[in-house]
């Protein structure tokens, strides 16, 4: 299989509607998802088990699983553990810096308003097992929740012979609460409406397969979910300068993940095409998963793509929205200028995706299929809800009295004006 440069200005609407409305699976399983969650939020843990068995071929004995969480990070290799304990700081670190702080200002004399922060009380993490085990995804999800002050943080990861140790050890580092060793929608459904092992929760994050994902879409509504993180996308904007190695390297460390994932790079130079096509095919015969890599590159959303100018390139981008955006160009910071929609951006040749994915300090849980145009990824704010104060004096209130008393007359609402009128016919205190 040989990768081809297409023309954006050659492409017709289906071949749009594939980059632009991607869809990763989930509409096909929808009715087999709902099922579970219902089964699940009757019978409880009768359900998760037989589920269990059914989905991941394991006897469930007991599912927590936190004190093998703290045992595996005992026995972990020391290079492994001080890797994961490097990416837990640099994550920690750039999460502390988004904790907003509570606020109140005087908006004029006798009106002062502000915001308060406080963290969620429970909340559940997904974190993927099986053939995709991500110890990096644990530190991503868990981090924020505890730099949040989240009281009880709740893992789920999918059950297996042996769940792979770094996971298990990455849990306890980031610092879970309880760990529960159940995984696909039957997880999910658990977290949502409780059983008699697991605690429901008011708002389940975390990345995961398609399973994962409609089941989070199926509850939403009875629980909050983060948003929908499926396959891995990345978009790479390049111009003349970018080496067409790193950037063929960038669509063949994503590809990687998923025979789903969607991999795209854009560039208004001919030559620069070409020579990322013939890299991309190049270095995927080289990788150890290749076959999966070759998946991911045949996805309809995947390719190499030739724009006619800078500008075709980045609305293209634009209208893509993109999990991961990557910039390799001399004015990066003017093409970003015109990018709204990305989940998370990387800026020059020496800073790979990878980085977010591991250890910069970002945050790899981000929204996928065009979900970046209305939202960001995981947060320090994804485990706050906010409240609004105010105090006013009585010149305060007399100063927009009128205002609150002929909008409620307008609504019908007089109780509303007359709780205005008691208080300025008083007499007294200015308290
Ligand atoms: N790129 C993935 C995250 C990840 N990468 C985990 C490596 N491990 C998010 O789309
Ligand atoms: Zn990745």
């Amino acid at each position: 299989m040989t990768v081809d440069v297409r023309e954006i200005a050659d492409l017709g609407p289906s071949d749009r509607a594939a980059f632009f409305n991607r869809d990763a699976g989930i509409e096909a399983i929808r009715g087999d998802v709902r099922e579970i969650v219902d089964r699940v939020r009757e019978e409880g843990d009768v359900a998760v088990r037989e589920y269990t068995s059914e989905f991941d071929a394991v006897e469930l004995g007991n599912m927590a699983i936190t004190d093998d969480c703290e045992r595996a990070y005992d026995e972990l290799p020391d290079d492994l553990r001080e890797a994961i304990e490097t990416a837990v700081t640099n994550v920690t670190e750039f999460h502390e810096a988004q904790v907003p702080d509570d606020w109140r200002e005087k908006f004029s004399d006798g009106r002062e308003l502000g915001r308060r922060f406080r963290p969620l009380d429970r909340v559940g993490v997904y974190v993927p097992g099986g053939s995709a085990a991500y110890p990096s995804s644990a530190i991503m999800g868990v981090v924020p929740a505890v730099v949040a002050g989240v009281d009880h943080i709740a893992v789920v990861t999918p059950p297996a012979d042996e769940v792979n140790p770094a996971t298990l050890a990455a849990i306890h580092a980031a610092g879970a609460d309880v760990v529960y060793s159940v995984g696909g929608a039957q997880a999910i459904a658990g977290l949502a409406y409780g059983t008699e092992s697991i605690n429901r929760v008011q708002k389940i994050v975390g990345p995961g397969n398609k399973w994962v994902t409609a089941a989070k879409a199926a509850v939403r509504g009875d629980v909050e979910i983060d948003f929908l993180a499926g396959p891995s996308e990345v978009v790479v904007v390049a111009d003349e300068t970018a080496d067409p190695d790193l950037v063929a390297a960038e669509l063949v460390a994503q590809a990687e993940h998923d025979p789903n994932a969607s991999v795209v790079a854009v560039t208004a130079d001919d030559g620069t095409a070409e020579a990322v096509a013939a890299a991309v095919d190049e270095q995927a015969n080289a990788r150890e998963r290749e076959e999966v890599i070759r998946d991911a590159l045949d996805n309809e959303a995947s390719g190499v793509l030739l724009a006619r100018s800078m500008s075709e390139a980045i609305l293209f981008t634009e209208e893509y929205a993109p999990e991961h955006l990557s910039i390799i160009a001399d004015d990066d910071e003017s093409v970003l200028e015109r990018i709204d929609s990305a989940g998370s951006v990387f800026l020059g040749s020496n800073t790979p995706v990878a980085a977010g994915d591991y250890a910069s300090g970002t945050n790899h849980v981000l929204p996928t299929n065009g979900g970046a145009r209305i939202t960001g990824g995981l947060s320090v704010e994804t485990f706050l809800r906010s409240t609004t104060v105010q105090r006013l004096s009585r010149e305060g209130l007399a100063d927009i009295g009128e205002t609150i008393t002929t909008l409620a007359a307008a609504e019908g609402l007089e109780a509303h004006a007359e709780s205005v009128r008691r208080r300025l016919d008083r007499d007294g205190d200015d308290a």
